[in-house]
């Protein structure tokens, strides 16, 4: 059967808005977030329903086409990208984006999967709750991609990642069966947790179609500081001294070099006046839903505790919203600071929290010998032992080639070192399909045995997001 007929038969099923087939409009949903692969697709089919998601899977499964979900198209490993063949069709949530119920006394959202993460926090909001899933992206990001990375963030520290909020979720299988679980519980142990496969599953299980989330409430009141760090800080202790004077009420320590903070001013319109100390900056804030605690009080306590151990040479505490938002735009630019200059190698690696001095100081060395001109940005959520420990691309040389030869092989020294010390190569990123290559050599093996079991069980046919992640047992496994 020809692509056209193919192509005919989806849009069949959609109404007029529903497909787009057009190469110039098609060339944003088959390109990756970091523009490494430019795949290619039939059709992308944008459904509005459920029901008409059910009708596509069902159309594709029959005629054996494969299905790659995608929602805002920003993650970084290539897993919402389709394959070259231009057999595979996308499936995009972007028009599946109704807010269908805020639940203020449970304290849970529903969704569809199209919502995208802003217009959810904003919901929330408005309710008087907090949505509290947190990212760079969350302006375009889409709460099925969310879900389908287990996506974490600037939060984790305190809420957890994207798995830890779930609470129901609706999914349509390979096969077109509707998994409808948009229940809003806490307790339910009734069996297996369904909902949690599709954490982390890359749309290889099926489409998310709606999910309940897990809200808390807002925080009304905010400290946040910039701290300077002294030489030999241990970035480990501190976080430990923080979390532990301030009562547990921190929900972000994250740590920013000194040349992943140049970059972001760089690349600001309005550069931020913000500097590091000799070993970097953290970003602290503290939060609460209490207008009766004065957190400005406590921070400038927890300070002056910090200030004294000798680690830090100096702290801002915020004064304004303003320089609130101005440490936080600082923060936020660091990623497009790195694509202005000429991208970077990225590696997203965590290491136990033990273990992140450890880790710092090892790959330091081997990134020195490899070669002593290269320049890092590092920075990342170190209050969940997650590090960007990323290799700037030199400005003058070709993105994609360097790329190729860093990833070929001081990439894997830096993995090797997370590895030995407990740690993995993708903290928040997830596999997709440029790092099933690390999967097959960091993964255990009996882990690696079940996930295959799981996607065999959900998706013999392997119709969904084929060449992501991992592969269903039987003969399309060798593809
Ligand atoms: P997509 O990129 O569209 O898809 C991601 C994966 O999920 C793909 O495999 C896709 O097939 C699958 N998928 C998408 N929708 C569905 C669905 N409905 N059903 C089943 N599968 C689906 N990530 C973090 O974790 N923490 C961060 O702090 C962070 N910061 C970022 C900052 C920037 C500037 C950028 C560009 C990215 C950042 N990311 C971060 C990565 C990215 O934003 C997240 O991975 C995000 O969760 C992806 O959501 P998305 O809607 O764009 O998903
Ligand atoms: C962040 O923490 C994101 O800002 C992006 O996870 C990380 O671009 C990166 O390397
Ligand atoms: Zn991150």
């Amino acid at each position: 059967m020809s692509q056209s007929v193919h192509v005919h038969a989806f849009r069949e099923l959609l109404d007029g808005g529903g497909i787009v087939d057009d190469p110039e409009r098609i060339a944003t949903y088959t390109t990756d977030q970091r523009q490494l692969f430019t795949g290619s697709t039939l059709a992308v089919l944008r459904p509005t329903t459920t029901k008409q998601v059910v009708d596509i899977v069902r159309l594709a499964a029959h005629r054996g086409i494969e299905i790659v979900p995608q929602g805002g198209n920003t993650s970084y490993c290539g897993g919402a990208t389709p394959d070259a063949s231009g057999r595979q069709i996308i499936v995009s949530l972007e028009r599946m984006d109704r807010i269908r119920e805020i639940d203020p006394v449970s304290m849970s959202i529903s969704v569809d999967a199209g919502v995208i993460l802003k217009n959810a926090q904003d919901a929330a909001a408005a309710a008087g709750l907090l949505l509290p899933l947190s990212l760079g992206a969350e302006s375009s990001c889409r709460i099925g991609g969310n879900i389908g990375t287990n996506a974490g963030g600037l939060s984790v520290v305190r809420y957890g990642m994207t798995r830890d909020l779930l609470l129901g979720i609706e999914a349509v299988l390979a096969d077109g069966t509707v998994v409808s679980d948009m229940r809003k519980l806490r307790k339910n142990n009734t069996g297996y947790d369904v909902k949690q496969c599709f954490v982390g599953s890359e749309g290889t299980l099926g489409i998310v179609t709606g999910a309940v989330l897990r809200l808390a409430p807002l925080p009304v009141r905010r400290a946040t500081a910039w701290l300077k760090l002294a030489s030999g800080v241990p970035l480990a202790e501190l976080l430990g001294l923080v979390r532990r004077e301030s009562a547990d009420l921190l929900t972000t320590f994250e740590f920013m070099a000194a040349r992943s903070i140049t970059l972001a001013t760089e690349a600001m319109i309005d550069p931020s006046s913000l500097r590091a100390g000799p070993a970097g900056a953290v970003l602290v804030e503290l939060a609460s839903s209490s207008r009766h605690l004065d957190l400005d009080e406590l921070m400038e306590a927890v300070l002056a505790e910090v200030i004294e151990s000798g680690w830090i040479e100096d702290a801002l505490l915020a004064q304004s919203g303003s320089q609130r938002a101005g440490m936080w735009r600082l923060r936020e630019t660091i990623p497009e600071g790195e694509k202005r200059r000429n991208g970077s190698v990225k590696h997203d690696i965590s290491v136990p929290l033990s273990s992140i001095q450890r880790f710092l100081d090892l790959a330091g060395a081997q990134v020195r010998s490899y070669d002593a001109n290269l320049e890092l940005s590092v920075y990342g959520h170190v209050g969940d032992g997650n590090l960007h420990y990323n290799v700037l691309v030199p400005p003058d040389v070709d993105r994609l080639e360097f790329t190729k030869g860093i990833e070929s092989s001081l990439s894997l020294q830096l993995y090797d070192t997370a590895a030995a010390l407990g740690g993995t190569f993708s903290a928040e990123h997830g596999v997709g399909r440029f790092k099933k290559h690390l999967l097959k050599r960091y993964g255990d093996v009996g882990r690696i045995a079940a996930m295959c079991r799981i996607k065999t069980a959900f998706d013999p046919a392997d119709i969904m997001n084929a060449g992501a992640v991992v592969r269903p047992l039987g003969e399309k496994s060798a593809r």
